[in-house]
């Protein structure tokens, strides 16, 4: 895996998989069952992953884009910068696709995040690019009922 982050940043960063796992004690959670008990799998906290590239005071927000399928989500950084986190492992093997591997990213509790915009579909599967940004950057999420129906389907999951 490989995970860029660049945009309103002092030092634009690539992760690899084993620069997440060196990351602190402090930045790890070992379970993100117990941030949210659906999901299984070894998370860093977005914050650590933030820190190390230096994001700017003019950053507001935070787009999340996955090349893979071409699924976009942008979203206030300050409704996630404390709570989300990047789930990377399972066990000390990278995060298998069927879980959104090889890196997922997951806002544990959207109900709680207080806005529309950061709702469940922002936890973004097979990320590869966290972009930093002044103003509301690219979003593919569905829209409605509809669209959402059809992304599941999309995901073989319908
Ligand atoms: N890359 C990618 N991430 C994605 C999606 C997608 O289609 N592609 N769907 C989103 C939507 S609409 C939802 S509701 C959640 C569903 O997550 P789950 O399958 O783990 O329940 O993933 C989100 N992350
Ligand atoms: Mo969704």
């Amino acid at each position: 895996m490989k995970l860029r982050v660049e945009g309103e940043v002092d030092r634009p960063c690539d992760f690899a998989w084993h620069d997440l796992a060196q990351l602190p004690a402090e930045a790890q959670i070992e379970d993100v069952g117990v941030l949210s008990p659906q999901r299984s799998g070894g998370a860093v906290r977005l914050e650590a992953v933030l820190e190390r590239c230096a994001v700017r005071p003019s950053a507001r927000y935070l787009s999340l884009h996955a090349s893979r399928d071409d699924f976009h989500a942008s979203v206030p950084l300050a409704a996630v910068r404390d709570a989300a986190v990047l789930i990377y492992r399972q066990g000390d093997q990278p995060l298998p696709e069927k879980q959104g591997g090889p890196l997922r990213f997951l806002i544990p509790d959207p109900a709680a995040c207080g806005t529309h915009q950061v709702d469940e579909c922002a936890s973004v599967k097979f990320v590869d690019r966290l972009e930093l940004t002044t103003e509301p950057g690219f979003d593919n999420r569905p829209a409605d009922e509809r669209a959402h129906a059809q992304r599941h389907a999309a995901e073989g999951d319908a």
